[in-house]
């Protein structure tokens, strides 16, 4: 099933190519180089290659009119005018990277954006990822619904359609360690943990994706070291929030929906937790 929009569509099927390209390509490059990305994590040369593909074929589509990524500093400018009638793209070309040494599942997340970066999340007209699982599968958000695709020879097979959460939450993964929670959300980590299963993995979209499957929340808050969390709102938290909230789900930095903050830097970092909106809800309605 292909997407309405010619352009988003251009991107989906680029990207569709390129993850496959990506899979492919990460034997022989889970070593890490002496380079940090502008978040100042140490990179893995998988995630730089990843970058380079996904740059030089997204930045080729008519239509686009900047990239950006978690291992770029600044944003590509691709020529056309992303305030007018160009979109804007934003990756995390390889999330949880550092599952490669451990060979656990990691992804392509991306952002398909109608303004320039950087940019609200309710800008969004499209978003979704590609996971390296046991198989490669694409999940895709747009202003139409959630489908889920199987990824094969670079071409992608639609599996699911309007998918949506399961009523009944099962899954929790919450992320940064518990000695690092605020006390308020390590007593609401404690309530769910009571009542859910933890499914935890190291990358944002494998943990996403079991939530989205079975039902459940995935967080990873603010710290006590780092009050804005260490996820990126652009690369991360504005795609994975608008698939969830396409799929009947909320999303919360911990007050409010992710989508509806105004970014003032490329790489800043947020608080995000996505799933089951009743299971959002209590967390933005607990005491702080
Ligand atoms: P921690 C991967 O590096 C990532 O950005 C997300 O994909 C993942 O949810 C998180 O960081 C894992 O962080 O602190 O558990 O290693």
């Amino acid at each position: 099933m292909t997407v309405s929009d010619p352009v988003v569509e251009d991107v989906v099927s680029t990207i569709s190519r390129t993850a496959t390209e990506i899979r492919q390509g990460l034997v022989g490059r889970r070593g890490t180089v002496d380079e940090e990305n502008p978040s100042g994590e140490t990179q893995a040369e998988a995630d730089i290659w990843a970058d380079e593909l996904l740059e030089g074929r997204l930045t080729e589509i008519d239509g686009i009119g900047e990239y950006a990524s978690e291992e770029r500093a600044t944003v590509v400018d691709c020529g056309a005018d992303p305030d007018g009638d160009a979109y804007a793209i934003a990756c995390d070309p390889l999330d949880g990277s550092s599952n490669l040494k451990s060979n656990n599942a990691m992804g392509t997340i991306f952002g398909v954006y109608d303004a320039a970066l950087p940019a609200r999340g309710d800008t969004l007209v499209a978003a979704g990822y590609v996971l390296y699982g046991p198989i490669t599968t694409m999940v895709l958000a747009t202003e139409e619904s959630v489908s889920v695709y199987e990824m094969s020879g670079g071409e992608r097979r639609l599996v699911q359609s309007d998918v949506t959460l399961p009523e009944e939450p099962v899954v929790y993964g919450f992320g940064g360690g518990v000695s690092n929670w605020p006390d308020e959300f390590e007593a609401f980590a404690r309530e769910i943990e009571t009542e859910l299963k933890l499914r935890y993995g190291g990358a944002m979209i494998a943990d996403v994706n079991q939530v989205l499957t079975y039902g459940g929340i995935f967080g990873y808050p603010g710290l006590e070291s780092r009050p804005a969390g260490k996820l990126r709102l652009q690369f991360e938290g504005n795609p994975i929030g608008y698939v969830v909230e396409r799929a009947g789900g909320r999303s919360s930095n911990g007050h409010r929906s992710l989508l509806t903050i105004d970014p003032d830097d490329l790489h800043e970092r947020t608080p995000v937790h996505v799933g089951n909106a009743e299971l959002i809800d209590r967390l933005e309605d607990r005491p702080t």
